[in-house]
């Protein structure tokens, strides 16, 4: 089974819990806390990223067990989740309740006609309203068009912290026993035909430092035997004739090596070199391929290249376009929902996802391996329906507290944003959702928690395309350009500071295009950093002046790719994130500019 939800509802921590009380660990083990988090940035971010797979024993019965991703921009990874599984465990924030992801793997789910287990899970919250969600699961439900059969799913609670779940929403239970109970009544053993010819499809990718790249697939019908041959169906419609060297299976947390493998088993296989996601391995006297996954397209682009600033090859090892593109193609190999396109320069690539933190964590992976790297504003993909250019639609869902529903709901306006929804819960917050331009959203989450103070929770998911919406405003404010190289000084900066607000401090190299603070004007403006103060005979404490400057703002990838308007870009190192025009020349930059506002006076 997979486990499906909207991030943070507590899916990993589920997984955790039914593997501690399946006897997956020794209980004096020292396993940290959701251990399929397992990849450094899974951790440090404390979300799931990539879909994984477990295995839990509960009687004579082996469980697969898929994590998922919730957060939107990694939906790919539940459908290709949702390929391996015999039914699902949905998962709901018994405060929060069904959001925007939860709508999309559910309405994946139901696709599939997979059968569902419902979860209402964190339970123990003060905030629980779990009559209510109840109430908002079947109207989710209703809403996706389930029919009957699929409407009447068991109900299970559950405080997945403390591994307790109960049928009964007002006792708190004792173990998990009962959710096992559940699972094993509604989610049907593997089907499969007897007698019929081998069928495995590949859902995943890995690698072991012993034997190579690893095809993680599930059996679909008949046996597989280490040392067996197979067809392998590629995806270019050619079969080629293979030896399985190595089988695996799950248990837990580990590959054990097995002897042979039926339908309903999940395993690791070496042996096939460049195997891709979605081929299948066959019997080699009768290959049947299965269909190939299919996952939604991207809605997202940005441009990916070599670092072409001043300052370039200080920081980093990786810098060539070679090197970039080699990179992204094994990216491609593993990740089902990326696309690499070539550009018009040769040093650049166009990388399309699913959004600007699927994007985003692939630039992160790549500088900490010690790239360097240029990288374009994030772009909505449109597309021609009809002869018609159309763009991506947004669901959006915000919880605020009532207090701000005046300035985010002028916010949203601004940006195209149409209300669909509101509720309130009458605790003093309200959830409101709208539809949006995607391209409404590029740029909006920094904005809406400083709008709502911090405060204000904000998600969202692709829902569908529309007609072009025509022009939508950007960033209200200029940059503050350096208009020279080298380093900044305190005294530039204390009097650049009025302007607006810095992202560079004293003693920081910067180059010309180079942008180093945000203008609290609407234009660009060509500034300073490095000017020195003039030798005069009266000294003055540099302590004094220390105090007086404001510490710069520093912007993490995501917030700088937000920051960024279009003839702007972000050079990104192992250690350092900097925004740039992409032309830096001054006089360059006058050029293109006068240009492209003539194009607009003459309405091309
Ligand atoms: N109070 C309470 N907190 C819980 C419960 N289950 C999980 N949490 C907390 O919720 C947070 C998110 O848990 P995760 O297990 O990472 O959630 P997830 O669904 O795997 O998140 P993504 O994989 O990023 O989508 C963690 O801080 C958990 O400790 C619960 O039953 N009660
Ligand atoms: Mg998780």
């Amino acid at each position: 089974m997979a486990i499906v939800a909207h991030v943070d509802h507590g899916k990993t921590t589920l997984v955790d819990a039914m593997l501690w009380q399946s006897g997956a660990f020794r209980s004096n083990q020292d396993v940290g806390e959701r251990v399929m988090d397992s990849t450094d940035l899974e951790r440090e971010k404390g979300i799931t990223i990539l879909a994984k797979n477990t295995a839990v024993r509960h009687g004579g019965v082996k469980i697969n067990i898929i994590d998922t991703p919730g957060h939107a921009d990694f939906g790919g990874e539940v459908e290709r989740g949702l390929t391996m599984v015999d039914g699902v465990l949905l998962l709901v924030d018994a405060s929060e309740g069904p959001l925007p992801q939860t709508r999309f793997v559910l309405r994946k789910a139901l696709e599939a006609q997979l059968p569902v287990v419902l979860v209402v899970n964190k339970i123990d919250r003060p905030d629980a309203r779990v009559k209510e969600v109840l109430d908002e699961v079947y109207g989710l439900f209703l809403d996706l068009d389930a029919d009957e059969h699929q409407i009447e799913f068991p109900i299970v609670y559950c405080n997945a912290r403390a591994g307790r779940a109960s049928l009964d929403a007002a006792d708190n239970g004792t173990d998990l026993e009962p959710l096992f109970e559940v699972l094993l009544e509604t989610i049907p053993a593997p089907v499969y035909e007897d007698g019929h010819p081998l069928q495995a499809l590949v859902t995943n990718l890995d690698a072991s430092p012993y034997v190579g790249r690893l095809a993680l697939c599930r059996v679909h019908h008949g046996t597989i035997s280490r040392g067996q041959p197979v067809a392998w169906c590629r995806a270019d419609g050619s079969i080629e004739r293979v030896k399985v060297t190595e089988l695996y299976v799950t248990e837990a947390l580990d590959r054990v090596p097995a002897d042979q493998v039926g339908p309903g088993d999940i395993i690791a296989i070496a042996g096939l070199a460049d195997v891709t996601i979605g081929e299948t391995l066959a019997d080699p006297d009768d290959a049947r391929p299965l269909p190939v996954i299919r996952v939604d397209e991207p809605s997202l682009s940005m441009t990916v290249g070599v670092n072409t600033s001043p300052l370039s090859g200080r920081e980093g090892t990786k810098l060539t376009a070679r090197l970039i593109k080699s990179r992204l193609d094994t990216e491609l190999v593993g990740n089902v929902s990326l696309r690499v396109l070539p550009t018009e320069r040769p040093d650049t690539w166009e990388v399309q996802g699913r959004g600007e933190l699927q994007l985003a964590v692939l630039v992160e992976i790549m500088r900490r391996e010690g790239f360097e790297l240029t990288v374009g504003k994030p772009q909505v993909l449109t597309r021609l329906i009809d002869g018609k250019v159309h763009e991506p639609v947004e669901r959006v869902s915000i919880d605020i507290p009532e207090d701000y529903i005046g300035v985010v709901t002028q916010l949203f306006a601004l940006r195209k944003g149409r209300l669909e929804n509101m509720t309130n819960h009458g605790t003093g917050w309200v959830r409101m959702e709208l539809l949006i331009p995607a391209r409404g959203l590029i740029g909006v989450r920094t904005e809406f928690l400083t709008e709502t103070r911090g405060t204000g929770q904000l998600h969202h998911v692709f829902d569908r395309f529309e007609p072009w919406h025509g022009e939508l405003r950007t960033r209200p404010t200029g940059a503050l350009v350096a208009d020279r190289t080298g380093p900044t000084t305190f005294y530039a900066l204390l009097s650049l500071q009025e302007r607006g607000s810095l992202f560079v401090g004293p003693a920081e190299d910067v180059y010309e295009g180079m942008i180093v603070g945000e203008n609290a004007r609407g234009e660009d403006m060509d500034i300073n950093p490095t000017k020195e103060r003039k030798v005069t005979n009266i000294r003055s404490s540099t302590s004094e002046e220390l105090v007086r400057l404001v510490p710069p703002r520093q912007l993490a990838l995501e917030q700088a790719l937000e920051f960024i308007t279009e003839d702007e870009c972000v050079e990104v190192t192992p250690t350092k994130v900097r925004l740039r025009k992409v032309a830096l020349d001054q006089a360059e930059r006058g050029r293109r500019a006068s240009q492209a506002k003539r194009s607009r006076l003459s309405g091309v």
